[in-house]
C-alpha cells in the first residue's frame, strides 16, 4: 500500500504543478516521508543536509560579500598561487544587479558600452556578460575572488544569481556536460597579455572544484599541469612576462556523473625558434632560468655539466634570484606529483643541459687551397658535454654538424659544411630537441593523467593559444600567431553569426540579421591553395636560390588585395591587415623558419617535406577546431585595459579598437535579438519532456509535444522553425535548471524508494 501511494507521490510531484515544485522542506512535510523518517536515520541525514544547502543558497543570494583585495600590479605567477597575501586597504563590494550583461542596457551605442565597462573596471568589477559570452578585463592585480568560497558560490547557480564570473562559464559548461551528456569547450581569446592563461587557470580550478568525487591526489595532479607545461612552452615578451608560446588545448575528462577522472593536454606551434634567439628585451623560455637556479643552488650545475660562465643568460641575476629557484622547486613538486620518475625528470635536465651545451658551440673556418667551406669545432668542451649528455659520441656529433650528404646519381657523396650552414644545423638541432622534449612532457603527461586508455565518459575542453601580437619588428612567429587568432576570431563569428543567421532563413524564422566583419577573405588569403600566402611560401622555400626579395617580390605578384600591401620606404618587409590590426611582417628567417631545417640539406634534396613547418601548421589548427566543433563552445574575451600592465587604469582608446575587432557591439545586437540556441524539435522533445510528461511516457518527438513542453516551463519569446525550437541564450539556463531539479527529486525519491525497501 505505501509503495503504491508512493509512487504516486512521486508521480505529482514530477507532473502536476511544475511551477509549486516541492521542496526539501515541503518533502520532509510529506506524511509518507515523515513515516520513513523515524526508520531510516541516514536518509534523515541526507535530507537534512540537502535543507541546509538550500537555506545556503538562500542566503548567499541575499548576502552582500566585501571582499579584501591586494595590489600587485604587472606581477605573474606561474606556479605559485596568486591570491594568497590579503590586504584591507580596499574593499570589493560584489552582487549581482541588472547591468552585469551589456545586453540589458537600455542605450546601445559604442559610447555606452565603454562608459558601462570603465566603470565596472574602477570598481573592480573586472567581469561583464554579452548574454551567455564572458568579457575578462585584465585587473592587473590580484584580487581576492577565486577562493574556495567563491567556487562554492558558483556551484549550480543561475547566471544572474551573481554577478559575473569566469567560474560561472566554468560552471555552465560543467552543469551543460552533466545534463545533457555533451563534450564542451570553452574558447578564450584576446590578445596577448589580456589574461587567457589565467583565465584557463581559474577555469580549471573551478571544474576540479566541481568534479572532485573525493579524489585528492588526482584533484592535485590536474592543477599541476598547466604550470609544468608553462614552464617549458611559455617566455616573457615585450608584452608579457608570462607569454604563452604555444597553443593549449586541455581537456577535463569526466564520468558521466561528473566525477573528473583525468585530463589530456594537446600542445600546438610551440614557438622552438625562441630557444636559440630571443627579440631584444625578451628571454628563452622560463624553464631554462629556473633550472640555472636550481641546479645551482643543489650545487648541481656540474653533474649536468652546465657552465657556469654562459653569456647568453644573465647568470648572477637568475643565481641571485629567489623567485626562479622557487619555481625550480615548484617544478620539481609538480613533476613528482604528476608522476614522473626521478629517472624521467634527470633525462628532462640532461636534455635541457644538453641544449643549453649546444648552443654554445663555435665554429670557425678551416678553408685551404682544396677545400674552401670547411668548419671545425676549436674548443671542444661544449661540444663533447652535449655529445655526453645525449650519450652520443663526440665524433659523430662533430660530423653530423660540420658535414652534410648528398645523393647525386644514386651516389652519396659527403660534403662539408661552411660556419654559417654548421651554425645553422647546430640551431636546428637545438630546436628540434626543444621540439620533441616538450612534445615527450606533454604525451608523458598524459599516459600518467589518463592512464585507462579506454575510459567511456565526458570532456570539458579549454583552449588558451598564444595572443594577437604586434611588436616593433614581426617575423615569422607573430605571422603563425596571428593566423591562429584569425582562425579563433572565425570560429566565433561562425558560432555566433553566422550559423545561427543561416538558419533563420533556411527554418522560416522572422528574425532581424545583424551585421558583423567577416575575416574570411582574410584567412582565405593566408590559406588558399596553391595562390594563398602560406602556399606561396611553401613554393619559394623550395628554390635554393630563394632569397628575401624573391619572396617579398613574390607576394606582391600574386597578392592583390586590400588586406596585402608592402610599404614604400621599408624594404624588405610586407603588412597585413588582420581582424585585429595592420601588422607590419619582416620576410629576414621567413624562409629557414619556413624549411624548419631539420635534416640540413633539406633545401638541396627537393623533397616534398620542405613545407612540413607550414603543412603542419594548416593541419594542427584544423585539427584544432575539428576538437572545438565537437563540443558545445562557450566563448571568454579577454580585454587588455592599458598597455602599461598598470590596475585601475582604463585605457578607453585601447579597450574600444579591442571592442570593435572582437565585434562586442554586433554580438551585444544579436544576443538581443536573436536565438543563440536551435535545437531539432525531436531532441527537445526527447531531452526535455520530464519537464511536462510522466517519465514512463515517452512522449513523441511532435511540434505539439514541444509547444507543451515549452508553455508548461513558462518560457517566453521562443519560435518554432520548421525543424527545429529557437531558444534565447538564457533559455537553456533556465530549462537546464527545471531539468536537473526534476532529476534530483527523481533521484531523491529514488532513494527513498530503495531505504523504505531496504
Ligand atoms: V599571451 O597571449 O599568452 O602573451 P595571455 O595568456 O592572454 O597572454 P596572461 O593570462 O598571461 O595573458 O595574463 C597576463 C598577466 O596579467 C598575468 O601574468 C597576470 O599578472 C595578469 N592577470 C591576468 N588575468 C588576471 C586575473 N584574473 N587576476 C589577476 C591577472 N591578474
Ligand atoms: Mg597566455
Amino acid at each position: 500500500h505505501w509503495c503504491r501511494s508512493f509512487s504516486h507521490f512521486i508521480a505529482q510531484c514530477l507532473i502536476k504543478d511544475f511551477e509549486t515544485r516541492p521542496s526539501v522542506t515541503h518533502l520532509l512535510e510529506h506524511p509518507f516521508i515523515k513515516q520513513a523518517h523515524g526508520k531510516d536515520t541516514s536518509l534523515r541525514q541526507q535530507l537534512s543536509v540537502l535543507i541546509r544547502e538550500q537555506q545556503d543558497v538562500g542566503n548567499r543570494i541575499k548576502t552582500r560579500y566585501i571582499l579584501p583585495t591586494t595590489q600587485t600590479a604587472g606581477q605573474h605567477n606561474t606556479v605559485s598561487s596568486q591570491h594568497e597575501r590579503i590586504n584591507t586597504r580596499k574593499t570589493l563590494i560584489i552582487e549581482s544587479c541588472p547591468d552585469d550583461d551589456l545586453v540589458n542596457l537600455e542605450v546601445l551605442d559604442e559610447e555606452t558600452i565603454i562608459a558601462h565597462l570603465q566603470r565596472r573596471y574602477q570598481e573592480l568589477q573586472i567581469y561583464t556578460y554579452v548574454g551567455d559570452i564572458l568579457i575578462a578585463l585584465n585587473p592587473f592585480q590580484t584580487l581576492n575572488i577565486y577562493s574556495p568560497q567563491f567556487s562554492k558560490l558558483y556551484h549550480g547557480m543561475k547566471r544572474s544569481t551573481n554577478p559575473p564570473h569566469i567560474f560561472a562559464t566554468a560552471d555552465a559548461a560543467y552543469q551543460s556536460m552533466v545534463t545533457l551528456s555533451k563534450d564542451q569547450c570553452i574558447i578564450i581569446s584576446g590578445e596577448s597579455g589580456a589574461g587567457k592563461t589565467e583565465s584557463a587557470h581559474l577555469i580549471v580550478q573551478h571544474l576540479t572544484f566541481l568534479g572532485k568525487a573525493n579524489n585528492r591526489t588526482l584533484r592535485e595532479k590536474i592543477l599541476q599541469v598547466n604550470p609544468l607545461v608553462e614552464a617549458f612552452g611559455n617566455a616573457c615578451t615585450a608584452i608579457n612576462d608570462n607569454s604563452s608560446r604555444f597553443g593549449k588545448y586541455l581537456e577535463m575528462k569526466f564520468t558521466p556523473t561528473g566525477a573528473v577522472m583525468g585530463a589530456k593536454i594537446s600542445e600546438y606551434l610551440l614557438e622552438k625558434s625562441r630557444v636559440i634567439k630571443q627579440a631584444t628585451g625578451e628571454k628563452n623560455f622560463h624553464i631554462f632560468y629556473y633550472i640555472y637556479a636550481g641546479l645551482y643552488h643543489q650545487d648541481n650545475l656540474k653533474k649536468y655539466s652546465v657552465t657556469d660562465r654562459d653569456q647568453r643568460f644573465m647568470l648572477l641575476d637568475i643565481i641571485s634570484s629567489k623567485l626562479y629557484k622557487e619555481q625550480f622547486d615548484a617544478i620539481q613538486d609538480c613533476f613528482r606529483i604528476i608522476g614522473f620518475t626521478e629517472e624521467e625528470v634527470n633525462s628532462v635536465y640532461r636534455i635541457l643541459s644538453a641544449i643549453l651545451n649546444t648552443g654554445n658551440i663555435e665554429f670557425t673556418s678551416t678553408s685551404s687551397q682544396h677545400q674552401s667551406d670547411k668548419s671545425e669545432v676549436p674548443d671542444s668542451e661544449a661540444l663533447d658535454n652535449a655529445a655526453a649528455l645525449l650519450s652520443i659520441g663526440s665524433e659523430e656529433l662533430q660530423e653530423a654538424l660540420t658535414s652534410h650528404c648528398v645523393v647525386t646519381r644514386g651516389e652519396t657523396i659527403i660534403r662539408t659544411n661552411t660556419v654559417d650552414k654548421a651554425t645553422d644545423v647546430r640551431d636546428a638541432m637545438s630546436k628540434a630537441l626543444y621540439g620533441r622534449l616538450f612534445s615527450w612532457i606533454v604525451n608523458r603527461i598524459n599516459a600518467l593523467m589518463c592512464s585507462d586508455g579506454q575510459i567511456i565518459g565526458m570532456n570539458v575542453g579549454i583552449l588558451d593559444i598564444f595572443g594577437f601580437e604586434n611588436f616593433k619588428k614581426n617575423s615569422f612567429e607573430q605571422l603563425c600567431i596571428n593566423i591562429a587568432n584569425e582562425q579563433i576570431q572565425f570560429y566565433f563569428n561562425q558560432h555566433i553569426f553566422a550559423l545561427e543567421q543561416i538558419e533563420y532563413q533556411s527554418e522560416g524564422v522572422d528574425a532581424s540579421l545583424v551585421e558583423y566583419e567577416d575575416n574570411r577573405p582574410i584567412l582565405d588569403m593566408f590559406l588558399q591553395k596553391p595562390m594563398g600566402l602560406l602556399s606561396l611560401l611553401d613554393e619559394e622555400s623550395r628554390f635554393p636560390q630563394a632569397t628575401d626579395q624573391t619572396l617579398v617580390d613574390k607576394f606582391q605578384d600574386n597578392l592583390r588585395n586590400k588586406y596585402f600591401w608592402t610599404p614604400k620606404r621599408v624594404e624588405l618587409c610586407f603588412g597585413i591587415q588582420h581582424y585585429a590590426g595592420k601588422v607590419l611582417y619582416n620576410v629576414g628567417g621567413f624562409l629557414e623558419k619556413n624549411r624548419d631545417t631539420l635534416p640540413a640539406d633539406i633545401v638541396v634534396v627537393h623533397d616534398a617535406s620542405v613545407c612540413v613547418c607550414v603543412c603542419l601548421f594548416q593541419y594542427s589548427l584544423m585539427d584544432l577546431l575539428s576538437k572545438m566543433v565537437v563540443g558545445t563552445p562557450h566563448f571568454v574575451r579577454c580585454i587588455k585595459p592599458n598597455d602599461d600592465r598598470q590596475a585601475l587604469r582604463f585605457n578607453k582608446e585601447r579597450v574600444m579598437v579591442q571592442l570593435r575587432y572582437t565585434g562586442i557591439l554586433e554580438t551585444v545586437s544579436i544576443r538581443r535579438q536573436g536565438y543563440s540556441h536551435r535545437i531539432l524539435i525531436e531532441e527537445f522533445v526527447n531531452r526535455y519532456y520530464y519537464l511536462a510528461f510522466r517519465a514512463h511516457q515517452m512522449p513523441e518527438g511532435s511540434r505539439e509535444n514541444a509547444i507543451i513542453i515549452l508553455q508548461k516551463a513558462k518560457l517566453d519569446n521562443w519560435v518554432l522553425g520548421k525543424t527545429k525550437v529557437f531558444l534565447k541564450y538564457y533559455h537553456v539556463e533556465q530549462l537546464n535548471l527545471m531539468l536537473r531539479e526534476v532529476i534530483a527529486r527523481v533521484v531523491l525519491m529514488q532513494a527513498y524508494t530503495k531505504g523504505w525497501l531496504g
